[in-house]
C-alpha cells in the first residue's frame, strides 16, 4: 500500500474525511435524524411546526378550532358547499371540521363559479398533464411546467382524491408540442404545499410569447412502486426517494420528510429545531421555524426580505386569484399573543448557585422563593395567574399553611421595600413523582388571591414562558439558573445569585440508570464552577430565545453533590410537562401560540 492510501485510512478513522472517499454512505444517511423518525412527526405535530390560524394545538396535535374562535378582521371566501363565510379562517375552520367543504373563492359565492383540476392524455386517471378551470373563466386551461413542483403537484392530487398526493412532478404523455398551438397557452400556479385544493393556490398568467412546456403529474396510489431501497416511507404511508429528503420541498406531503433532520440540501434551511424550510422562507417576514432562527440576522449581510418572491405582482404577471397565502400572514397577525418571558428593562446590569453572581431587581421577575416556617427552603417560577411551578420535593400538601411566597426578594438578611408575601391556596403535586428516583420532580403552587384583588397577577413580576415543544432549545445552549441555595463550601447565602450553565445531552454517561432522558435535562459548566446547590431546588433554570424571550426550561431537582464538572446539575424538563401543567392552570394562560 502507498503512504498516501496509509495517511488516507487513518484519517479516516479520525475524522470525517471518509465521507468524501466512501461512495457507500449516502448523504441522506447523515442528514436524517433516525431517533427523530420514530415520532412520526407531520405536519400536525405542534412540538415541530406552528399550526395554522384556523387549528390549535391541543396534546401537541394541531385541531380544528372552532369558527368563532377565529379573528374577526378579514374578507370573505366561498366555500365548494356553496356557502359564503365571513373571513378565510372561518372557512378553513370549517374545512378542518368537515373536509368536503373546500375553499373555491375569494368573495362571496355566485350561482355559476366553479373550480375543476383534470389530467388528460395518461394511460390512468391518476395521471396526465394538468388542465384547470378558475371559478370566473370558462375555459379550461394547462398549467405551465416551470413553476410547477412537488409542492403544486401534491395539491393537485389531494384536490383529486389521491390520499397521498403525487408520485412524480412529470411522466411521459403527449408532449405539448402534440397539443394545437391554441392550447398551449397555460397559467403559472404558486402553492405553499398545505392547501387541500389547487382553487386556494395562486394562479397568474404568463406573459411570455411563444412555446411553454406543459405541467404534469403522476398521483401518488396504492399500487405505486413497492418499496426498495433508497427510499424514506412518509408518516402518510407513501415511499419517496430518500434523497428528496431533507431538501425543503415538502414532498410527502405531510412535511413527514422535513420534520427529523440534522442537515438540509438543496435550496433550503435548517431551523435549529431540526426542520429544513424553503430557503426562501428565510428572512420573509414570517417565523415559520418555531425556534425563530429564519427571521435573525436579516438585516445585516445583505438579506433581502424576500416576500413571496413567487407571486408578487410582477410587470409580466397578471394575477387571476387572490392571494390567500398573504391572507393568512394576515389572518396571523390578529391572533392573541401571550405576553411571557419579556423583562420591562432588558438594560438591567445582569450581574452575581455555587460561583455565581447577585442579582438585581428586575433581573430575575419569575424568581420566588418559599418560606417554610423560618427558612427559605426552595424557590420557584412564576409562570402567570396565580400559578408558580417549583419542584415536587420541595412542597408537601400537608405542610400548606406552613408556606409563604416571596416575591420580588433579592436579600432575605436584608429584605428589600419591593418584597411581597403571599400564602398558598392550593398545592398540585405530580401523580406519578417519585421520591426515590426523582421522577416527575415537579408541583404547581397556587397562591391566595389578595382580598382585594380582581384578577391574581404577582406584584413586580413578569412570567417565563412555558416551552410548548422538546425542540425549542438543544444540548449546548446556554442557560441560567438563579436561586438563594448553597454554595460549594456548604456556606450560607442571603442574596439571589445566579450563573450560566450549558445544557448537557447524553447525561445517562454521568448518571447512568438514575437519569431519565424525557423527563430530566443535565446542565453545568466544564469546570463545574456554575452549579446549583441544595436550597436551589425548586428554581429556575431560564433559557432565552432568539428574540430575547424567556423559557423556564428546567427545575432545579437533584445532582450528585454541587460543583463538580463528573456530576451535572439535574433538571426537571419542563416542556415535557406543557400538557400536565396547562390541564391544571388553563391552557390560555401559558399558550402563547396556536391558542
Ligand atoms: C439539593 O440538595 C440539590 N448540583 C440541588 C441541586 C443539586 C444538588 C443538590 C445540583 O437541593
Amino acid at each position: 500500500m502507498k503512504l498516501v492510501h496509509v495517511i488516507l485510512l487513518l484519517l479516516c478513522f479520525y475524522s470525517s474525511v471518509c465521507k468524501f472517499t466512501s461512495t457507500s454512505d449516502t448523504p441522506q444517511e447523515d442528514l436524517l435524524d433516525r431517533k427523530c423518525l420514530t415520532e412520526k412527526y407531520t405536519h400536525l405535530s405542534c412540538n415541530k411546526v406552528f399550526c395554522q390560524p384556523w387549528q390549535k394545538c391541543v396534546d401537541r396535535t394541531c385541531t380544528c378550532k372552532l369558527p368563532y374562535q377565529c379573528p374577526k378582521n378579514g374578507t370573505t371566501v366561498c366555500s365548494t358547499n356553496g356557502k359564503s363565510y365571513p373571513t378565510y379562517c372561518q372557512q378553513k375552520s370549517f374545512e378542518c371540521l368537515r373536509p368536503q367543504a373546500k375553499f373555491l373563492n375569494n368573495g362571496t359565492c355566485t350561482a355559476e363559479g366553479q373550480f375543476s383540476v383534470s389530467l388528460k392524455y395518461g394511460k390512468t386517471d391518476s395521471e396526465g398533464i394538468v388542465e384547470v378551470k378558475l371559478v370566473d373563466q370558462d375555459k379550461k386551461v394547462f398549467i405551465c411546467k416551470n413553476t410547477w413542483s412537488m409542492t403544486q403537484a401534491n395539491v393537485a392530487c389531494l384536490d383529486l382524491g389521491f390520499q397521498q398526493g403525487a408520485l412524480d412532478t412529470e411522466g411521459s404523455f403527449l408532449t405539448s408540442e402534440d397539443i394545437t398551438t391554441n392550447d398551449t397557452e397555460c397559467l403559472n400556479v404558486h402553492c405553499r404545499g398545505l392547501e387541500t385544493s389547487l382553487a386556494e393556490c395562486t394562479f397568474t398568467k404568463a406573459m411570455t410569447n411563444g412555446y411553454q412546456e406543459l405541467a404534469s403529474v403522476v398521483c401518488y396510489t396504492q399500487n405505486a412502486d413497492s418499496p426498495t431501497n433508497g427510499l424514506f416511507q412518509c408518516v402518510n404511508g407513501k415511499y419517496i426517494p430518500e434523497k428528496r429528503a431533507c431538501n425543503g420541498i415538502n414532498d410527502c406531503g405531510d412535511q413527514s420528510d422535513e420534520l427529523c433532520c440534522k442537515g438540509c440540501q438543496g435550496e433550503s434551511f435548517l431551523c435549529k429545531s431540526g426542520v429544513c424550510i424553503p430557503q426562501q422562507y428565510k428572512c420573509n417576514g414570517e417565523v415559520d421555524c418555531i425556534t425563530k432562527d429564519d427571521e435573525i440576522g436579516c438585516e445585516a449581510a445583505g438579506h433581502l426580505r424576500t416576500q413571496a418572491i413567487a407571486f408578487v405582482p410582477q410587470e409580466k404577471m397578471e394575477i387571476l386569484t387572490a392571494d390567500m397565502d398573504a391572507e393568512r400572514k394576515r389572518i396571523k397577525s390578529f391572533l392573541p399573543k401571550l405576553s411571557c418571558g419579556v423583562k420591562d428593562n432588558t438594560h438591567v446590569r445582569r450581574k452575581r448557585v455555587v460561583g455565581g453572581k447577585s442579582a438585581h431587581l428586575k433581573e430575575f421577575p419569575w424568581q420566588i422563593a418559599i418560606k417554610d416556617d423560618d427558612k427559605i427552603t426552595c424557590g420557584g417560577i412564576y409562570i402567570g395567574g396565580c400559578w408558580i411551578l417549583t419542584a415536587a420535593h420541595c412542597v408537601r400538601v400537608s405542610k400548606i399553611h406552613r408556606y409563604q411566597i416571596w416575591i420580588a426578594l433579592l436579600n432575605w438578611f436584608k429584605p428589600n421595600s419591593e418584597l411581597k408575601i403571599q400564602s398558598v391556596n392550593r398545592i398540585i403535586i405530580h401523580e406519578n413523582y417519585s421520591g426515590t428516583t426523582y421522577q416527575n420532580d415537579i408541583a404547581l403552587i397556587e397562591v391566595k388571591k389578595r382580598p382585594n384583588q380582581r384578577e391574581c397577577v404577582l406584584p413586580h413580576s413578569i412570567p417565563a414562558c412555558v416551552p410548548w415543544s422538546p425542540y425549542l432549545f438543544q444540548p449546548g445552549d446556554t442557560c441560567i439558573v438563579s436561586g438563594w441555595g448553597r454554595e460549594k463550601d456548604n456556606e450560607k447565602v442571603y442574596s439571589l445569585k445566579w450563573g450560566e450553565v450549558k445544557l448537557i445531552g447524553n447525561c445517562s454517561k454521568f448518571y447512568g440508570k438514575r437519569y431519565y432522558e424525557k423527563e430530566m435535562q443535565c446542565a453545568g459548566t466544564k469546570d463545574g464552577s456554575i452549579d446549583a446547590c441544595k436550597g436551589d431546588s425548586g428554581g429556575p433554570l431560564v433559557c432565552t430565545d432568539v428574540n430575547n424571550v424567556t423559557y423556564v426550561w428546567g427545575i432545579v431537582s437533584w445532582g450528585e453533590n454541587c460543583g463538580k464538572p463528573e456530576f451535572p446539575g439535574v433538571y426537571t424538563r419542563v416542556a415535557t410537562y406543557f400538557d400536565w401543567i396547562s390541564n391544571h392552570v388553563g391552557r390560555s394562560l401559558i399558550s402563547q401560540y396556536n391558542v
